[in-house]
């Protein structure tokens, strides 16, 4: 039998677009991705890009046009897809929540009693309203939901936010959150072992990407006397490297830290006797 690509779905032109691609380029997957692509094969992984609508994403992967997938959670929440979620992936970051115009008085979810709310994600709003006693008439449409109580469709509404920004321009307030939702590697629930090895190789070099984005490489001088202290300070994936430098009594150090604190460390580190403090990007890392 002839060896079958892994068919990958990933968003044709949207706010996961980039993200996605940049994710499998960083996975030394080499591919071309013209505008208006529909379809591309990688050179270098078994792998086939369809690039698709992300609502249909799911449906594609239940029907095996597609067998694994990048999509956002509250698409695979609003379509009770069925698809596997394999991993999550750190962008296309919003949440779902309910915003109301500044001048409507909020203080409780129960205040949407009876009214109207605009929603492209009537499934999601009804379970979340059901799950609050709160009964209200929602009102779905596709785009634009934001504009819906300035031109009286709407009392309320319930749409994807990032910043905030197009709340705040809409006069709008955010009052609840109804969901978290980031990108997420999905697949069909039965692949063959082929496929799912293929997948296996991806999702082992998804992971050592994500991790190194996550993480810096940093090197330090510092006098053997303060080594213990420094080291204290720099967990590292073991213990860091020490090695000796040519003049004597100093020390280079090199270990590997963690974004989310490192200003702090590095403040650390340089009170407490570290210099030429050098911190470099890792291109992927395998834990
Ligand atoms: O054409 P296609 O159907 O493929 O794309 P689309 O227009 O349906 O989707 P797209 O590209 O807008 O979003 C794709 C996915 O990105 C969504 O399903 C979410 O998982 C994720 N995502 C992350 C967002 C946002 N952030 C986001 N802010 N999707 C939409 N928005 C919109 C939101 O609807 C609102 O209009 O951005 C506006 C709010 O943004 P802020 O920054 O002003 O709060
Ligand atoms: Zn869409």
């Amino acid at each position: 039998m002839q060896n079958r690509n892994l068919k990958i779905a990933l968003q044709r032109s949207g706010r996961l677009s980039e993200p996605s691609i940049t994710l499998l380029k960083r996975c030394s997957i080499s591919f071309e991705t013209g505008l208006g692509k529909l379809r591309s094969l990688t050179d270098n992984f078994p792998l086939e890009i369809l690039f698709l609508r992300d609502d249909d994403i799911p449906q594609y992967i239940e029907d095996g046009v597609a067998d694994v997938g990048i999509v956002g959670e509250n698409i695979l929440s609003e379509k009770r897809s069925g698809v596997a979620r394999v991993e999550k992936l750190g962008f296309g970051k919003c949440r779902l929540a309910l915003a109301v115009p500044r001048s409507f008085e909020f203080s409780a979810i129960q205040d949407l009693d009876g009214k109207q709310i605009a929603t492209s994600y009537p499934r999601i709003l009804n379970d979340f309203l059901e799950n609050n006693s709160v009964t209200a008439d929602i009102h779905t449409i596709s785009g634009s939901v934001e504009i819906a109580p300035s031109i009286g469709l709407a009392d309320a509404i319930c749409d994807l936010v990032s910043s905030g920004s197009t709340l705040f321009s809409n006069g709008l307030k955010e009052v609840e959150t109804v969901m978290e939702s980031e990108a997420v590697l999905v697949s069909r629930q039965e692949l063959t072992d082929e496929l799912n090895e293929i997948l296996r190789s991806l999702l082992f070099r998804i992971r050592a990407v994500n991790a190194a984005s996550q993480n810096k490489y940093i090197l330090l001088n510092a006098p053997n006397d303060k080594l213990a202290e420094i080291e204290r300070l720099l967990p590292g994936m073991k213990s860091p490297t020490v090695m000796p430098l040519a003049t004597s009594g100093w020390s280079s150090l090199h270990s590997v830290i963690n974004e989310s604190d490192y200003w702090d460390v590095i403040e650390k580190l340089k009170a407490a006797g570290a210099e030429g403090i050098l911190v470099v990007p890792i291109e992927q890392m395998i834990r």
